[in-house]
């Protein structure tokens, strides 16, 4: 790879500034590209990782709707959030920009001159939806209707997430608007579109000569490319007022489409990087483009940014698209508005210094070729099973020992006995192995391997256990201990692209500058007579009320939700004859007291105007019998009586309940309203 190749420029989808950032976007592109790019510089590739916010486009002015403020405000704010906690996690971007910048604007705005001026667009007056009442032409996510390919009721504007297909909203079977939930109507706008049909088959050729990419990638490109119709023209265009303008004449109150701008967000992002050659980057046969996206931005990173690219005609296309899958949350979809996420700033303040403990789950785990799940208590397991049980351990009893027999200093290696040339030869491999998943976008398998060179090192203890055999041959326990020790070096040199934390710690400990990724392919990195420092422990447990303080917090979210869901759909339709037939009438609590042996009823004596009756009602989670003597409620004066608890009750209380199935007494608000008042 690298041979062909002179540099590599690797970027990862810009998220829009309208949200922090959850372990769903980390396991789709930001942690896997990270990998890699450490891997690439710890073999001396120049390498250059971009990412910005994509601060534009319909996500960002629904929030600053929803947030009552300006997009302005809305993308100041969570830029700063992301890019803060990206930074935490460790993730290691050369460049962090933004696409509200004036680099980006100046670079946007000539690139759609560009093609403006070659002719690239069709300018088309065409038909597109409109919401009177909110007086917006209606793109994106500002209209929602079902997907004409499967059918998901809820697909937007420009895009179905569920199937991935671009869409153009008057595809959209009924539509309508976010906005009023109103149906839009028509009206006549002018705009420029790309005509991806007549490109088609310059795209169909540069996807087929990329038959080796991910599968779930190639699949859904060839599948738009093969499929019915083809590619349809798509307007780059918009009718709002947030966005890059529309730099040609007769263009007032438009701007870019997002996803036109957004992608050119990488080359700005290079350009502020390096002003001065980062042309290199982007426009030179020997540099290689990658893309790390999650699988909802694939058409636009396979499809329409190459054509706009090819449009251009001066820059490189990608070499490859890595796109992973989704990441769900204990089973269930990752929603930002259900809040059903795993926050990152939030992760990174709750566990802190625990940044390598999440990396390691998020890759062990990572929805490489299907969506995956993440639950806490698997991460727990990770952590404490594997990260401390296996690699934590092998560090700490390598340590220790060496304090204890040597005080510290590597001891020499004398005669190599069989086990040793094994391990040593495994621990030579390694790195190859692990190098070729990487370089394959096989970041489970890498990490695989990896934990696999600690569990090699503590088998290797654990059969020659060198605590017992150093009172009968010293001289063998050093060559063990000389081992242990390189491959903890060793060990450290291959963490660093997974867990750079853990990896800095560990050189740290064995107090050596850190070590790139060649040193791996042999062994005498750590020196004899080298001091190495004292035990520190890399990794702490994570105990069972960490997790459960989790779980609580997803569940509360869940029992928000339901308590915020819609009031239910209204019953089929009734007659007022059945209406009438129930006796619906004003009472008053006389006595109340918990039935016996229960703890969800109250027996109750009811005044009804007419006589005093016993009723039974579930009503004790909500009220103490104390506090509601004297209450009116509203009773069901004819129902059959029943017998409930041996208790034979009389009637039923009417009780109002919410989404969440908590209970309220229906009250007549006025006091002339007496016992035996008819409700109807
Ligand atoms: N902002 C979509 C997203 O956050 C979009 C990616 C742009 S990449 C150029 O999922
Ligand atoms: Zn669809």
């Amino acid at each position: 790879m690298a041979s062909q190749f002179k540099r590599t420029l690797v970027t990862a989808a810009l998220p829009y500034a309208n949200g922090p950032v959850h372990i769903g976007h980390l396991a789709g592109c930001y942690l896997p590209a990270d990998i890699y790019v450490r891997y690439l510089r710890s073999i001396g590739h120049d390498v250059k990782y971009i990412c910005g916010s994509d601060e534009h486009g319909v996500p960002i002015t629904i929030k600053a709707k929803l947030e009552g403020t300006t997009p302005q405000a809305v993308v100041d704010k969570y830029h700063k959030i992301m890019g803060d906690a990206f930074k935490e996690f460790g993730i290691s971007f050369d460049i962090y920009s933004r696409t509200s910048s004036k680099i980006h604007h100046q670079t946007a705005s000539d690139f759609f001159k560009t093609l403006y001026e070659k002719g690239s667009f069709t300018e088309q007056v065409t038909e597109q939806y409109y919401d009177e009442s909110a007086q917006q032409f209606l793109a994106d996510r500002y209209i929602v209707g079902t997907c004409p390919k499967c059918k998901n009721p809820n697909a937007y504007g420009d895009q179905c997430e569920n199937c991935g297909s671009s869409l153009n909203a008057t595809d959209l079977i009924e539509p309508r608007s976010t906005l009023s939930g109103s149906k839009p109507v028509l009206k006549q706008t002018k705009n420029w579109f790309l005509p991806l049909d007549k490109l088609q088959p310059k795209i169909k050729a540069y996807i087929e000569k990329h038959a080796d990419w991910k599968p779930n990638v190639y699949g859904q490109c060839k599948s738009w490319l093969d499929s019915g119709d083809g590619l349809q023209p798509r307007a780059m265009t918009r009718d709002l007022d947030w966005g890059v303008p529309v730099p040609v004449k007769g263009a007032d109150g438009k701007v870019l489409y997002v996803w036109f701008d957004a992608p050119i967000g990488y080359i700005s992002a290079t350009k502020e990087l390096l002003p001065d050659s980062w042309e290199n980057y982007w426009k030179k046969e020997d540099s290689r483009l990658i893309h790390f996206i999650g699988k909802d931005n694939i058409v636009f990173h396979c499809i329409i940014f190459p054509a706009m690219l090819m449009e251009h005609g001066e820059f490189i296309l990608a070499d490859n698209v890595p796109a992973n899958e989704f990441l769900n949350l204990e089973g269930d979809k990752i929603s930002t508005s259900r809040n059903w996420a795993v926050w990152l700033h939030e992760y990174l303040l709750e566990f802190k210094d625990k940044q390598d403990a999440l990396r390691y789950t998020l890759c062990a785990n990572a929805p490489e070729a299907k969506d995956n799940d993440f639950t806490w208590k698997d991460f727990q397991t990770k952590n404490n099973s594997e990260l401390v049980a296996i690699f934590g351990n092998f560090i700490n009893r390598t340590v220790v020992l060496t304090h204890k027999f040597y005080e510290g200093k590597v001891p020499p290696a004398n005669t190599y006995a069989k086990e040793d040339l094994i391990v040593l030869a495994e621990l030579a491999n390694a790195p190859d192995k692990i190098a070729k998943a990487i370089e394959q976008f096989k970041f489970r398998e890498a990490i695989t391997e990896w934990m696999n060179v600690a569990r090699i090192g503590n088998k290797y203890l654990a059969e020659t256990e060198p605590w017992k055999l150093i009172k009968t041959d010293e001289e063998r326990v050093k060559t063990i201990m000389n081992i242990a020790l390189q491959i903890s070096c060793n060990l450290a040199i291959l963490a660093e692209p997974f867990l750079p934390f853990t990896s800095k710690k560990l050189f740290g400990l064995l107090n050596i500058v850190p070590l790139k990724w060649p040193a791996a392919k042999h062994t005498g990195n750590v020196a004899q007579g080298h001091l190495i420092h004292k035990e520190e422990l890399l990794f702490d447990k994570i105990e069972d009320s960490e997790i459960e303080l989790q779980l609580n917090k997803l569940q509360k979210s869940k029992e928000a939700n339901v308590s915020a869901k819609k009031a239910a759909p209204v019953k089929p339709e009734t007659t007022f004859d059945d209406f009438v037939k129930m006796d619906i009438r004003i009472a008053t609590i006389l006595e109340a007291e918990v039935v016996p042996k229960t703890d969800k009823l109250l027996k109750l004596k009811l005044d009804t105007g007419v006589d005093v009756r016993t009723v039974v009602s579930g009503i004790a989670a909500y009220y103490k019998p104390e506090d509601i003597i004297g209450q009116k409620v509203m009773m069901l004066a004819n129902l059959a009586p029943r017998k409930i608890k041996g208790i034979e009750s009389q009637g039923m209380i009417l009780m109002a309940e919410n989404a969440k199935g908590e209970l309220s007494f229906v009250t007549p608000t006025k006091t002339e309203i007496e016992n035996g008042s008819a409700v109807k």
